[in-house]
């Protein structure tokens, strides 16, 4: 019997924004995601736009084999704590900062969550980090991604080192 190709690997990560204009500062988490070899996939969906679609991706993502969310939003960013409310998963959210008001709306709308409903926050604009942050959820039962991980913190402290050693002399 002929052998079915294996097609892409299944994500693992869901990277989901408000609008295409969130992307900018999403973009930084899939560059992350990509240097650890993570597989995810992106999509805009928006809690108060596309309420509809957004509950879909938040309730078959576990059960397609999402492990971790990420939800960048800005302004009344509610994405995020909306697919928190609908989802077993971790989701990490990501403060978009808009014109106005330097992401403050932003950063708030995601942080201050009711109790039993968690969603980790990282900085305004942090994209990076929330690509980071998925990376150490999934190492914490993947050792591939905690020892990537390990290396890639000796190389934060190898450039602080090197930086140090260049000012004294
Ligand atoms: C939010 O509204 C989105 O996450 C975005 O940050 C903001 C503005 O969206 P657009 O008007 O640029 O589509 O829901």
């Amino acid at each position: 019997m002929a052998e079915t190709p294996a097609g892409p690997p299944a994500p693992r990560v869901g990277l989901i924004m408000g609008s295409d204009s969130d992307w900018p500062v999403l973009k930084p988490a899939a560059e992350a995601l990509a240097e650890f070899g993570v597989p995810f996939e992106v999509g805009v969906m928006s809690a108060h736009r596309t309420p509809g679609r957004m509950l879909d991706y938040a309730q078959t993502a576990a059960d397609r084999g999402v492990q971790v969310i990420i939800a960048g939003a800005g302004g009344a960013a509610h994405l995020p704590g909306m697919v928190a409310a609908a989802t077993p998963l971790p989701v990490i959210g990501v403060p978009v900062p808009l014109k106005y008001l330097d992401g403050m709306d932003s950063l708030l709308s995601i942080v201050q969550m009711p109790s039993g409903v968690p969603v980790a926050t990282v900085s305004i604009g942090g994209g990076r980090n929330a690509g980071l942050l998925a990376v150490r959820i999934l190492g914490a039962t993947d050792a591939r991604l905690r020892a990537g991980m390990a290396e890639f913190q000796a190389d934060l402290q190898a450039i602080v080192l090197e930086k140090d050693e260049k000012l004294r002399r």
